[in-house]
């Protein structure tokens, strides 16, 4: 089990992704037990907003587990980079909002689960990225096409290109995230203020704010299959094998264009 959740009295539900000791790091084993529980949380009437938070103190989530990306092979690569982004565009398109609440670490495939929720609340530590390049990668759950949306096409290219990271005040002043605080107390207080506000309005004006946003961006479908399926060719190459290998060795990769 890798998520734990908690509903409070006013339907606000808290899903914490907990594997703490790989920075939360998305498996498909993790993947798999958010779809069901925001399944759960969509049609569940007494929940009427969604927090979704990372567990320990050093990150939100730290990307897709690079150690279990080695073991796959290029067509159950791109398998489970369709199936996350289905998974992460069903979140986008939840008819109840979802903020992140985040606290470190929020880097690959974190960054992507984050920009597919409704908002984002930084502590000031936190750091977002999308570091697929070092790995000889690109962003494979939608991160190509909702970074663009969020910080424009050429602040998007430059940090998919680099690979940096950059500190929430930045994301902030770019348009990533909604709101930096100093604790994690203090996201999740004003994350529960939000939703709060929100669940006085109708459920159902709610939930047509975030369809009608959503539905000018639904042109974008080649864009998610483009990425997916480049991703997937990424993984066939030398680069991803000596970036991967890189990373588990903790030295820096050298890569060959092949
Ligand atoms: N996957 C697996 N394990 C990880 C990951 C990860 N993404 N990130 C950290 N860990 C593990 C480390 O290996 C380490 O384990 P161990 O103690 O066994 O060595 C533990 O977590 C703690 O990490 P560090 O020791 O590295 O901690 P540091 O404070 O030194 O560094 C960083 C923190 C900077 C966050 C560093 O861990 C890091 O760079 N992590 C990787 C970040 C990254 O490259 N993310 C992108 C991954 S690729 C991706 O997200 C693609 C998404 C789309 C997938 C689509 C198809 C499948």
């Amino acid at each position: 089990m890798y998520i734990k959740t908690s509903l409070n009295n006013d339907g606000i539900l808290t899903i914490t992704l907990s594997r703490p000791e790989a920075l939360n790091a998305l498996n498909s084993a993790l993947l798999k037990e958010l779809s069901s529980v925001m399944a759960d949380a969509f049609s569940n009437k007494n929940v009427r907003g969604i927090i979704l938070t990372g567990d320990g103190d050093k990150a939100f989530v730290a990307g897709a587990d690079i150690k279990e990306l080695t073991a796959l092979d290029p067509q159950q690569i791109f398998e489970l980079s369709v199936k996350g982004q289905q998974l992460f565009k069903s979140i986008e398109d939840s008819p109840k909002p979802v903020i992140a609440v985040i606290n470190g670490f929020t880097l690959g495939g974190g960054c992507e689960l984050a920009m597919a929720c409704h908002m984002r609340i930084a502590t000031e530590i936190s750091k977002f990225g999308q570091p697929e390049v070092n790995l000889g990668l690109i962003p494979g759950y939608g991160g190509t096409q909702r970074l663009t949306q969020l910080v424009g096409r050429a602040k998007a290219l430059e940090l998919i290109l680099t690979g940096d990271m950059i500190a929430a005040q930045e994301a902030k002043t770019l348009g990533l995230i909604n709101h930096v605080v100093a604790t994690k107390e203090e996201a999740m207080i004003l994350a529960t203020k939000i939703l709060d506000k929100i669940a006085t309005k109708g459920p159902i004006a709610v939930a047509n704010v975030i369809k009608s946003v959503n539905a000018g961006f639904n042109f974008e479908q080649q864009g998610y299959e483009t990425e997916a399926k480049l991703f997937a060719e990424c993984s066939k190459t030398h680069d991803f094998k000596e970036g991967t290998t890189a990373f588990i060795e903790k030295r820096k990769a050298q890569f060959k264009g092949e």
